[in-house]
């Protein structure tokens, strides 16, 4: 199939994927206390805590309680011993190590505020790292054994990584490598990061992500997720978008930012992504399908949609307390 040909696939299948989804997904309304979205169905839980943590009667009109939402939502997915890709469940890269990446931001007026971590060992929440640099730091990203010594320096957490069943998943790659055989596929999905968008009625939205990035990457290899603009962006005056999945293909175009950028000049979230996918696309010079990016997105009313091209990309979405989780228009 030729580009052209693709291309009209492309929006041939979206049109018919926007008709099935525009039901599921939501539809501008007042939303009364909340909204929560995440990547992927195990992201649900992680919501739930956010929506009770921006709810928390305790927390009410104090201006950190979104980045407490996000941050308390991604620590739930950081702390599952069976997610191997966010967390202390992480597979390692190719040394056996696990190395993390997060980055939470934050779009309270009056001003943008971001803080990252990529490279990060020894730690089991990356995104309260991230927050720690945001907050105690006048830097935007720490990397590697510097962000590890920061850790330190504010008393967070360790852990001991990578987990026994990531290490010996880890093994038995390494044995075929070494072998020259073909590495076996790892379990489950490729990939899985967590992104996660908290939205108040105060209009206000705050972000996060945290990620193993790839399987047994290369180490030192950072992907989209810890990086302003690629995996995430947050505008106060605009909206705010996330991505998972290969982030060579997103950190190339700046996926996230430029879909808040689209949003800004008055696209629709949903329209945003599609425009974001088709760029990617015919930057790479590749259909959609082979490109594993997906995206999800909020706008300063609360409406939201994910849009990706992975045939299993689903949303986790809590609104008004109420959860369920969302099929994302694919993309071909
Ligand atoms: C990365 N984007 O490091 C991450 C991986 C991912 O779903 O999202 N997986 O490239």
């Amino acid at each position: 199939m030729d580009r052209r040909q693709w291309l009209r696939l492309v929006s041939a299948t979206s049109c018919a994927a926007t008709l099935a989804t525009r039901q599921s997904l939501a539809s501008p309304k007042a939303y009364q206390h909340g909204v929560v979205i995440a990547t992927w169905p195990f992201g649900l839980e992680a919501c739930q805590k956010s929506y009770e943590t921006l709810v928390d009667p305790a927390r009410k009109g104090k201006p950190q309680r979104l980045l407490d939402a996000v941050e308390a939502g991604i620590r739930v997915t950081e702390s599952d011993p069976g997610n191997r890709w966010v967390g202390i469940g992480g597979y390692p890269n190719a040394d056996g190590v696990l190395q993390l990446d997060a980055c939470i931001m934050d779009g309270q007026r009056p001003r943008q505020r971001s803080g990252s971590v990529a490279g990060l060992v020894g730690y089991g929440h990356p995104i309260s790292v991230a927050r720690k640099v945001m907050e105690e730091t006048p830097h935007a990203i720490l990397v590697g054994e510097d962000a590890a010594r920061f850790a330190k320096a504010q008393g967070c957490e360790t852990a001991q990584t990578p987990l026994p069943e990531a290490l010996q998943a880890w093994k038995e790659w390494k044995a075929k490598q070494s072998e020259g055989k073909e590495a076996p596929k790892v379990p489950g999905q490729d990939h899985d990061t967590i992104t996660l968008l908290a939205w108040s009625p105060t209009h206000e939205i705050a972000g996060g992500c945290s990620t193993s990035g790839l399987a047994f990457k290369m180490p030192g290899r950072v992907g989209d997720s810890p990086i302003v603009g690629g995996g995430l962006y947050v505008d106060p005056k605009v909206g705010a978008a996330g991505a998972t999945g290969t982030g060579e293909n997103i950190l190339r175009y700046c996926g996230s930012f430029l879909a808040v950028e689209k949003m800004r000049q008055g696209a629709t979230p949903e329209q945003a992504l599609r425009e974001v996918i088709a760029r990617i696309a015919e930057g790479e010079q590749r259909p959609p399908s082979e490109l594993s990016i997906n995206f999800l997105a909020i706008d300063q009313q609360g409406n939201f949609a994910a849009v990706g091209t992975d045939a299993d990309y689903q949303i986790s979405v809590v609104i008004d307390g109420e959860g369920s989780r969302q099929p994302a228009i694919r993309i071909v």
